[in-house]
């Protein structure tokens, strides 16, 4: 058996989230254990498609995540959850809607340079034209977590090493 949790993911656009969120999910479904992913793909294009990227939208957009993560929790399911998430007040609301063991918050650290140097999407290019405004880490702000359970450094560690470290935070807590 496990327990339920919230694995959640915060970190720069390009930081490697939704990719770590997905490897770690491989690792738990080869256990048989329940999980599930929520990320932009499946949020920001339909429960969240009417918010953009204000404080307020990005306020709202992870306050709904949240409450969604809670039911998926409810039901048993390990969730994983990636998504900038870039004020410290709104990770810290999704942390008191579960129970203090529930929400695992995993820094997904990566220096700013090395995600524009990576620019998956074109993105951050984009955003130093003044193509996109208010891009996190450009000219919006992404607010380090203070006391984040698990820190993955992805300009320093491999997939696997951060996978591993993931999980063995899981065994140790008995969560797995
Ligand atoms: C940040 C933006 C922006 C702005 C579009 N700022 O690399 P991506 O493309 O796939 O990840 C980014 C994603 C961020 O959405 P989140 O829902 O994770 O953000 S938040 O938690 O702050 O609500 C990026 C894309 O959307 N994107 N415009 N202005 N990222």
């Amino acid at each position: 058996g496990h327990k339920s949790a919230i694995l959640w993911f915060t970190g720069l656009s390009g930081s490697g989230k939704s990719t770590l969120a997905h490897a770690v999910e491989e690792k738990l479904f080869e256990r048989g254990i329940n999980t599930y992913v929520l990320d932009g793909d499946n949020i920001r294009t339909g429960l969240n498609k009417d918010l953009g990227f204000s404080a307020e939208d990005r306020e709202e957009n992870i306050r709904r995540i949240g409450e969604v993560a809670k039911l998926f929790v409810d039901a048993g399911i390990i969730t994983l959850t990636a998504f900038i998430s870039p004020y410290r007040k709104d990770r810290n609301f999704v942390r008191n809607l579960v129970e203090e063991d529930e929400f695992i918050e995993i820094y997904v650290k990566c220096p700013l340079e090395v995600c524009e140097q990576r620019d998956v999407k074109g993105l951050y290019k984009k955003a130093r034209q003044g193509i996109i405004k208010n891009f996190t880490g450009i000219d919006d702000p992404y607010e380090e977590p203070e006391n984040p359970e698990i820190v993955v450094e992805t300009d320093k560690m491999s997939l696997e090493e951060s996978v591993k470290k993931i999980i063995d935070y899981l065994e140790n807590k008995k969560i797995i």
